[in-house]
């Protein structure tokens, strides 16, 4: 398998870290979506990242698409999420919020490198989403005391959460500080302490 993104994007950094916990082996290829938008072209005609190449040539976009596949393929043992009912729902919600933060996050990044200039507007409506999910995440994860957001198992949720706080304090530190929201800050400490969150890691920087 072949993984093309950089580990400064919080979603190539999801499906990297799940294939590590997965035990799949991948290439990396750290493909830039602005540098080497050509290179990505062929595999993917949104030039957008994470795309995963599978040992046939079939090609996966989307991390949630991405990871489903991967869960498929280890089998419901080692998948990292529940395979049904309410506790699978749990852990998709949080991985949506935690997705959709990074997603808004994603944005003011664009906002400020690709746009001549940002649009007041769409910059505080950006905001005020990722604070109130800051907020409704820190909410869940306060009410829940396990060493991972839903008890002793590490899921999709622990690993989506975590990339997205990266990206929000590499991207935007100075606008949003962690030791506002306690718990998520010790959630991605706990992570980011684990060796393979330290294996996936580049420092942010954007080059349109
Ligand atoms: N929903 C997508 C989001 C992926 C995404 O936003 N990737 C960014 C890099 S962090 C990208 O490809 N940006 C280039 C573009 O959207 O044109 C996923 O989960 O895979």
């Amino acid at each position: 398998m072949i993984l093309i993104g950089q580990y400064d994007s919080p979603f190539v950094r999801r499906v990297a870290i799940a294939l590590n916990l997965y035990g799949l082996a991948f290439e990396h290829r750290p493909w830039s979506v602005f540098g080497d938008a050509d290179r990505i072209a062929p595999f993917n005609p949104l030039r957008r990242v994470p795309t995963l190449i599978l040992e046939d040539g079939e090609t996966l976009i989307e991390s949630a698409a991405i990871l489903d596949a991967l869960d498929d393929r280890v089998g419901e043992a080692r998948a990292l999420i529940p395979a049904r009912g309410p506790p699978r729902r749990r852990v998709l919600k949080i991985c949506a919020l935690g997705a959709g933060l990074a997603d808004k996050a994603v944005s003011l990044v664009y906002e400020r490198a690709v746009h001549a200039r940002a649009t007041p507007a769409w910059v505080e409506r950006c905001q005020a989403q990722i604070r109130a999910t800051l907020d409704a995440l820190e909410a869940e994860r306060a009410a829940g005391a396990g060493p991972w957001w839903f008890g002793a198992d590490l899921t999709h949720a622990d690993i989506m959460v975590a990339c997205a706080l990266r990206f929000l304090g590499e991207a935007h530190g100075a606008t949003f500080d962690l030791a506002s929201w306690p718990a998520l800050a010790a959630h991605a400490a706990g992570c980011e302490a684990t060796p393979v969150f330290q294996r996936h890691v580049q420092p942010f920087h954007v080059t349109p």
